[in-house]
């Protein structure tokens, strides 16, 4: 396992020379540009004498919100003034393969100290965000383990849900270090009794960059209808949330809006998920939103939200057990059949190169050497995920937007998301439309999963 030490090598100095040389011939198109982003090293204080160091946005976590209106082309001027490449995935958009991204798809890597000017027609309407798309392979001070990643809202012309006050909630969790994979889930894993493989555990965790208890409480009034839009940005952990005294009324996932609006006490998101929730801001007090692991809640991960007026200490009260069931937001009458199906089964080997970790395969295949799957512009496919593994995996596909139409044996219809979680040795099938041609990457959103195996590539053919 190759870790660099942190800014401290070679590479930064040099990367600090390029850069100095770059800048004055870049300021033209950086002026030009409708967003400037840099990707930069920083410190942020999230807690009280909790300092991290991390690569963010303009130095802030999350970056900076981005409100781009439907089908107005922007550039978004990028600079890279970290010590190793990366470069910005606009999650959820159905944006090129150049401008999308990922390594995988053609879209190119931002060297130190270089500039890229990213041109996107943002669509379709709704909460999407952007994140770096750079593997860690296990240094975990690279990848998603950093602070690059904030909201990006595609707004239309028609306003979804009407609301008094918004809040923009990120997870993330931060200080990752390699355990050992709890034997539990090595005895649920069917085909990996054996291994022996590394999983990430972290110190602190924060909504918008603060742990629970610092930084600014969510100031609400009664009677106010709150909407609030949550986004998973962990590396690698999947998270259920829960707000006592209150419901949260699901009306959007991943940004689409679903079927069938529902109430609920608790919500799961998994990693890259996003949730747009109305909440009635009808139980006064001072309440922790905040995970439903009290572990988690002592890492920071919770926010408090105060009604106007209100003192003391605020509360937390554990919800009733509830299971997390995607349907309950779709339709119940099943999608029309697709023109191909293609099953791909999960599954973990071990550690296949001394590594320590887990390589990943879907079908028996680990990336590079995964198969391709072809697809023909206009017609449906449908993706059968077997998760033949004990693990959680939040299937991501780019550039399109699937629709759930299968859990285990429940058919389902109208549910629109760009990641879906399959749970251990369940099935999930979502169907597409290849209507967006150009390469495009399918991938487990775990970054320690997509780094050891667990991608995919789909292509348009004919
Ligand atoms: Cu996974």
């Amino acid at each position: 396992m190759k870790r660099r030490t942190f800014l401290s090598s070679a590479a930064a100095v040099l990367a600090q020379q390029a850069l100095a040389a770059y800048l004055p011939r870049g300021k033209e198109a950086q002026q030009k540009a409708d967003y400037t982003l840099r990707i930069e090293p920083c410190t942020i204080d999230i807690g009280k004498g909790v300092s991290i160091r991390t690569i963010a946005y303009n130095g802030q976590v999350p970056g900076p919100m981005l409100r781009l209106r439907e089908g107005v082309p922007v550039s978004i001027h990028v600079t890279n003034h970290a010590p190793v490449a990366d470069l910005v995935h606009w999650h959820g958009l159905a944006t090129d393969s150049y401008n999308d991204g990922a390594m995988e798809e053609g879209s190119p890597m931002i060297q130190p100290g270089e500039s890229l000017v990213y041109k996107l027609t943002p669509r379709p309407t709704g909460t999407r965000w952007y994140h770096t798309h750079a593997s860690a392979e296990g240094n975990l001070s690279l990848g998603s383990y950093t602070g690059q990643f904030g909201f990006l809202l595609v707004e239309g012309k028609e306003n979804p849900a009407r609301y008094d006050q918004e809040f923009n909630l990120a997870i993330h969790h931060w200080e990752p270090s390699f355990v050992p994979m709890v034997e539990k889930m090595r005895e649920h894993s069917a085909n990996a009794p054996l291994t022996s493989g590394s999983d990430v555990g972290y110190k602190y965790a924060t909504i918008n960059g603060h742990m629970l208890g610092t930084g600014e409480p969510l100031r609400v009034k009664q009677g106010q209808k709150v909407l609030m839009r949550l986004l998973n940005a962990s590396a690698t952990e999947n998270t259920i949330l829960a707000f006592p005294g209150h419901s949260f009324t699901v009306i959007a996932m991943d940004g689409n809006a679903v079927p069938n609006p529902q109430k609920v006490e608790v919500l799961s998101l998994a990693v890259a998920e996003r949730i747009d929730a109305i909440v009635e801001m009808n139980t006064p007090g001072k309440w922790i939103l905040g995970s439903t692991l009290e572990k988690e809640r002592e890492m920071g991960l919770g926010v408090v939200v105060e009604y106007e007026g209100t003192t003391g200490e605020p509360v937390w009260k554990d919800p009733a057990p509830s299971e997390w069931d995607y349907s309950r937001f779709a339709n119940s009458q099943p999608a029309p059949e697709p023109d191909r199906t293609y099953e791909l089964t999960f599954r973990d080997i071990g550690s296949t190169d001394h590594s320590g970790f887990d390589t990943w395969t879907i079908n028996g295949k680990a990336w590079p050497h995964t198969d391709t799957l072809e697809v023909e512009k206009g017609k449906r496919y449908r993706l059968l995920f077997r998760n033949g593994s004990g693990d959680q995996h939040p299937m991501h596909l780019h550039r399109h937007t699937f629709e759930v139409t299968s859990i285990g044996d429940k058919k389902m219809s109208g549910l629109r998301k760009d990641v879906v979680n399959v749970m251990p040795l369940d099935s999930v099938a979502v169907d597409f439309v290849a209507d967006n041609p150009g390469d495009t990457l399918m991938h487990c959103h775990q970054q320690l999963h997509m780094d050891f195996g667990f991608m995919q590539l789909v292509k348009y053919v004919g």
